[in-house]
């Protein structure tokens, strides 16, 4: 294990941002296309409308070892893609006996989580909202609000991302817009 020196970022609780980022990662619409539940309206507004930023991750790096408490910011953008709000892609960890924690920077978010055994759970967030992300659960998050929805995540180094079961199989929860409120509801293409 590395001997490291103590470090500090300072964070931006409006816009995400770290006085000392290692890395920065933007999604856009066709990096996820394929994730939105309305398929036809990502193809419509990417060939009408052109891209679009959906989020923006921030983080300091370390190495992947037992005991390294890596952490970054992500920013939410506003807005939705044929009613679904903007989202992340979503993970599992790959070591799934990881766990995490969220901090509410700014905005209003929610966390959608799921096992692979099928239990579901919805966490309301906005700043100051601490949420735990236990081992075993696939993590999304979501803005349902009208500004940028910002948080602040830390988990063990090596947890790693597990996309591809929720490329596959989706997430088994849509957050959808419906008279301006978020619904959470059952995705019927789920698996
Ligand atoms: C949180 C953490 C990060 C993750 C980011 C974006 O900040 O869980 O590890 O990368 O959200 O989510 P995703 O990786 O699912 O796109
Ligand atoms: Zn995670």
């Amino acid at each position: 294990m590395d001997l490291l020196q103590p470090s500090k970022t300072e964070v931006d609780f409006t816009t995400g941002r770290l006085s000392r980022a290692d890395y920065t990662i933007q999604r856009k619409l066709s990096d996820m296309a394929a994730m939105y539940a309305d398929r036809d309206e990502a193809a419509r507004i990417l060939a009408d409308e052109g891209d679009r930023l959906i989020y923006e991750v921030q983080g300091v790096e370390l190495p992947e070892q037992e005991g390294q408490i890596p952490h970054c910011t992500t920013r939410i953008l506003p807005g939705d893609v044929g009613g679904e709000f903007h989202m992340t892609k979503g993970h599992y960890h790959a070591r799934r006996e990881q766990g995490e924690v969220y901090f509410g920077l700014s905005g209003r978010g929610l966390l959608l989580l799921q096992t692979e055994a099928g239990a579901t759970s919805e966490i309301e967030m906005v700043a100051g909202s601490a949420a735990y992300v236990p081992p075993f659960w696939a993590h999304r998050t979501v803005n349902i609000g009208a500004e940028d929805f910002v948080f602040f995540s830390v988990w063990e180094a090596r947890a790693g991302h597990d996309y591809g079961t929720i490329e596959r199989d989706g997430f088994r929860k849509l957050a959808l817009r419906r008279d301006g409120e978020a619904a959470v509801v059952d995705n019927p293409r789920y698996g």
